[in-house]
This record gives structure tokens, sequence and C-alpha cells, in this order.
């Protein structure tokens, strides 16, 4: 995959694309990333990639011509990949949306700063807007973070064996049940002995039951786009019935 990164500030980025997982894809060449500096597609002697937005009102507008000159050097013609706007009117960002960008050959990333970028480079080569959530930044360079770590995981070969993408909050569409590593004791606090048993039926299991109860407590609306079998109905129908028991 091939992800290219428009934004005013590359060096807030470089740091991270260099480090742990994401530097390994990158060395490897799982992952390619791309930095361009809107402002080197500045036209103007004081390469201002920003004005006062028409109509008033606090703040600078990201001007169009430095971006969309930066897209048209960059992007081939038959750029057949994404063009994505992080910004917080976009459609927020999900596991789901992750795996459908992970389908992708090429991702070209947005970043604005200020109160945002002018509708019409918007309008000419953007063919989207996402959310990383309901908050606002300073820039999009965080949210360009978020998607290519996000994105990059679900490549093969990114994650080695150490990490999986596997059996993970969200992959299942349930939050992940509790982990827990050496030492079996921690300042008297024991492992689960269910996790000790080498009884792996039971221990999945376990971690089923305990998935859909950290659901049910923290995002009971995740809870109806699960698939349930009968152990499933029968263990929430149990937790449902202790829940209202312990109601007020
Ligand atoms: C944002 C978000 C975000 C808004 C104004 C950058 C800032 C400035 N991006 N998800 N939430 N962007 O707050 O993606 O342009």
């Amino acid at each position: 995959m091939k992800i290219k990164v428009f934004t005013l500030f590359p060096e807030m980025l470089r740091p991270m694309l260099s480090q742990s997982i994401l530097g390994r894809a990158i060395k490897n060449g799982l992952i390619e990333v791309e930095l361009y500096n809107i402002r080197d597609y500045t036209q103007d002697r004081h390469r201002s990639t920003d004005d006062y937005p028409f109509g008033g009102g606090a703040g600078m507008v990201m001007s169009a011509q430095p971006i969309v000159d930066a897209f048209a050097a960059n992007l081939p013609a038959d750029f057949h990949g994404r063009r994505i706007y992080l910004s917080p009117r976009g459609q927020t960002l999900t596991q789901r949306v992750v795996e459908e960008l992970a389908k992708e050959e090429d991702l070209a990333l947005l970043c604005g700063h200020y109160e945002g970028v002018d509708q019409r480079a918007l309008d000419q080569v953007i063919d989207e807007e996402l959310s990383i959530g309901d908050y606002v930044l300073t820039g999009g360079e965080l949210g360009a973070l978020v998607v290519i770590d996000a994105v990059s995981r679900l490549i093969p070969g990114v994650l080695g064996s150490e990490e999986s993408s596997e059996d993970e909050s969200f992959s299942s569409g349930l939050l992940e049940y509790p982990q827990y590593t050496r030492p079996r004791e921690y300042r008297g606090l024991a492992v689960p002995d269910i996790l000790l048993s080498g009884d792996h039926a039971k221990i999945a299991r376990w971690r089923r039951d305990r998935a859909l109860e950290l659901t049910y407590e923290r995002r009971p609306e995740l809870l109806e786009n699960i698939e349930m079998d009968k152990k499933d109905r029968l263990f929430m129908k149990a937790l449902r019935e202790k829940r209202e028991g312990e109601m007020p």
C-alpha cells in the first residue's frame, strides 16, 4: 500500500513513521508513506498557505491553490485510490472503515490546519472526509497518523508473530477480554485460574464471556450487531438478570 500525506508539517509525522511496527513495515517495503509539504506549492513570495475567511469570523483558512497544485503534482492522473480529508465533519473512523481502507492500493490524506480548508480545494481533489472523533484538533496530522497506523496493522506481514490483529477489540465487534502475563501473582493479585488450566475450550468460553460482559457494561450499542450463539445468549440472559437483580 502507498500512502501520500499532504501536510504543512511533515516533521510532525516523521518520528511516528520511523519507530516500532510502522517503522519496520516501511523499512521492509510493506507500506510506502510519502510526505508532501503543501507550502512547497505556494506561488507567492511569502509562501503563504492560508488567508482570512470570507464572511469574517475568527482564525484563518487554508488556501485552495497550494493544496490543489500539491495533489496535481504528486497524484498520477490515473490515481484510483481514495483521497481523504481528515476533519471533524467526516464519517467517524471505525475498525470497519479501517478494514475497507486496508483493501486499497493507494491512499491520499490531506491534513487541514487553522479553521479548515477552502471548500473549493475539497471539491477539486477530495473524495471523502474522515473524522477520528468528535473533538477539534489543531491539525489533521494526528488523524492521518491514526489512519496510517490502524490501516497498516491489517497489511499482511506488518504485524509480526508477537502481534496479531485477530481476536482484539472490534475485530470480533466486541471489546477485548482482560489480558494477563507473568508473574502469576502480582502484589497479591492472582491470574484467573481458568487461564492456567490449559483447557483451551474453557479458556475461549471465559474470554468470550468477559468480552460480552465488558461490552454490555461499556458499549452496549455494539451488542446489536453481534452474532450470538446459544451459549452467548444464555450468558447474556444470566448477566442481564444478575444486573437487573442488582439494580436499586
Ligand atoms: C480532526 C478530527 C480535526 C479541525 C480544524 C484540523 C482539525 C483543523 N481531523 N478528525 N476530529 N481536525 O479536529 O480528523 O483543520
